[in-house]
């Protein structure tokens, strides 16, 4: 399709201009708490293997009969008789439940990866005076967007948010809202198609259609700083963002006033109270915070509580810290999973790990997960490890890749930045190190540090097998504050489990080192005498082996073994012991725990 460019690739300039342009054109922060219409429920949706819906622009085939994002009464027109037919009607389509993925809706969809078209209709009454917006949470993986038959928007990246101001396009009463979702991963996506989770197409997260004033308040962030101070701006959009009073007001412990530039920017700087309790894992106090001018009001519940590294040690509010965590993919319990992060669904998982392991840390992997866990990890009090798809293999050379990458870390910064569980931005897993990928997680650390210069930067690393040494031999941790390794020994690899008893580490001495992901297979209820794979005794004997040798690493300060529960991947066949599960978890899918699960308890009770 000629017209459609995804990605404008520019001449790569200097970093601050990549972070200005990567800005998304609007951000709704707080759009949780703002008027609005959830769009959740029952769509129709009509799949499109050969894209017809999109490609039959203009050409062969007439204009009409397929476009599925027409805004047109198809039964009315055949009632009519004639001439005119079509081949679609999404009025009559079959239904599936937004948000969700289409993969756990129907079988016949459980291994479809392509384009789908879905369809919501709903009532509006615009008013004059006022704009609206659709917000989409996620989408999975592109998306095209109309809205009464006018395309209103396009998106790439399947975990991030969008905002499409469609103020001009809403009319009152009924509106149709047409949304193609192409699944689909290519060498250039982010991930590429090669990953070890579950495809999960669709709209898989809540979309809103918002109303605001005329000039609103966009964005409004706040952080506490080591120095003391509490900082942040306030953004407003709109004909009249340009010298208004904006108010601040946390809880009830501070509250002042500025105005705003001329861009309708306003920067916040205050000392922090006295009286202002930080957060932490043990007491995740969160304050109301309101930012308001004439007209609009932004509500957040935001902790305040600082992050640093001091040599190897990471200090929480300025005290050391040992991170006692779990790997997490975003699927909830059951056997059918859909990825519908619902709140109860997302609060099972982190109970777990919070309650089940006595965790206070959680690895979000693979890719920003929902706004709800998130939020619950600010609320329950979850540190949280945060990091976008850039898994593997990516193409490391392709600027417009780089952009893409640098576009969804923008995205994840300023969707999160206000949560206090968020204490490390991850810029890769398991990247094979070459001069062009270390060149392109250091612009992606660059970009973090300008986006976002109050959190921590990380990345999961490969690990170099030296004899019985395991080393870190990799250039990028010139740029990351914290060092992280995945490590398999006893799993992949010849290593038998009594060998890991001799693995030595080699790691600088002057950084804090986490081990992101350990792991093993387990079948839950596969029982045996420990000496094959897959036993749930296998698994319990590799964590005590592995936590074992964690001890003797001088410089660790947390963990977040792999992983909580099995997960869904295409990857694992295995005709008894997978079926198309990743069983690495320590809770199966159902969530039945695994011995593996009580060592770690075990072993975390002791940190
Ligand atoms: C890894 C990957 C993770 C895989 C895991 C495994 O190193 O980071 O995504 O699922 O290993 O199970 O092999």
């Amino acid at each position: 399709l000629a017209t459609v460019f995804w990605i404008v690739v520019g001449a790569l300039a200097s970093l601050p201009t990549w972070a200005q342009d990567l800005r998304p054109a609007f951000l709704l922060t707080g759009a949780h708490a703002r008027d609005s219409q959830d769009l959740s429920g029952q769509w129709t949706y009509s799949k499109d293997l050969y894209r017809t819906g999109l490609t039959d622009i203009n050409g062969w085939v007439a204009k009409s009969r397929m476009q599925r994002y027409r805004d047109i009464d198809v039964a009315a027109v055949e009632a009519k008789g004639g001439a005119d037919f079509f081949e679609f009607d999404l009025d009559r389509g079959p239904l599936m439940a937004i948000p969700g993925a289409w993969n756990a809706a129907t079988p016949e969809l459980r291994y479809y990866d392509g384009l789908v078209w879905f369809q919501r209709k709903f009532a509006a009454s615009p008013q004059p005076g006022k704009r609206a917006f659709l917000r989409f949470e996620a989408v999975n993986y592109r998306a095209y967007v109309y809205l009464n038959g006018k395309e209103i928007g396009r998106h790439e990246g399947g975990f991030t948010p969008f905002v499409l101001e469609v103020t001009q396009a809403l009319r009152a009463g009924e509106n149709r809202l047409v949304v193609g979702v192409d699944s689909t991963h290519d060498a250039q996506s982010i991930p590429t198609t090669i990953t070890d989770w579950d495809l999960y197409g669709g709209i898989t997260r809540p979309v809103r259609l918002i109303t605001t004033p005329a000039t609103f308040i966009d964005d409004a962030t706040l952080a506490l700083r080591p120095n003391g101070r509490i900082s942040g701006e306030v953004r407003l959009q709109g004909p009249d963002a340009a010298n208004q009073q904006v108010s601040l007001a946390i809880g009830t412990v501070a509250s002042v006033r500025a105005v705003t530039d001329a861009s309708g920017r306003v920067v916040f700087d205050l000392p922090a109270p006295k009286a202002l309790a930080r957060w932490t894992p043990e007491q995740p106090t969160l304050y109301d915070v309101r930012f308001s001018v004439a007209g609009d009001v932004l509500r957040e519940r935001i902790g305040f509580r600082t992050i640093e590294v001091k040599g190897s040690q990471i200090l929480l509010n300025g005290k050391p810290l040992y991170l006692r965590g779990m790997s997490l993919h975003e699927e909830e319990f059951g056997p059918n999973p859909a990825r519908n992060i619902t709140e109860q669904a997302s609060r099972a998982l982190l109970h777990e790990i919070k309650h089940g392991l006595k965790g206070n840390y959680v690895r979000l992997s693979h890719y920003p997960h929902s706004e709800t866990t998130v939020r619950l990890a600010d609320e329950m009090g979850l540190l949280v490890w945060s990091e976008i798809p850039v898994y593997w293999t990516v193409d490391w050379d392709n600027p417009a890749v780089l952009r893409k990458a640098l576009a969804m870390q923008a995205e994840t910064i300023y969707r999160d930045r206000n949560r206090a569980s968020v204490i490390l931005w991850s810029v890769g897993n398991e990247t094979p190190v070459s001069p062009s990928r270390t060149r392109f997680h250091g612009a992606m650390a660059d970009n973090v540090r300008q986006l976002d210069p109050t959190r921590l930067v990380s990345a999961a690393l490969l690990v170099e097998r030296q004899g019985d040494v395991l080393a870190i031999q990799d250039p990028l941790i010139d740029k990351l504050d914290v060092l992280a390794v995945n490590t398999y020994a006893g799993w992949y690899g010849a290593d038998t489990l009594d060998a890991i008893a001799n693995l030595t580490w080699k790691v600088p001495s002057d950084r804090p080192l986490i081990l992101s992901e350990f792991g093993a297979d387990a079948l839950a209820g596969y029982r045996n005498d420990g000496n094959r794979k897959f036993t749930e005794e296998y698994q319990a004997e590799y964590y005590r082996k592995t936590l074992a040798m964690a001890d003797r690493i001088p410089t660790l300060r947390g963990m977040s073994p792999w992983i909580l529960k099995d997960f869904r991947s295409p990857r694992r066949e295995h005709p008894v012991f997978q079926n198309g599960w990743n069983r690495k978890g320590l809770l199966s899918e159902t969530g039945v725990r695994k011995q593996a699960f009580g060592v770690l308890r075990d072993y975390y009770h002791t940190k």
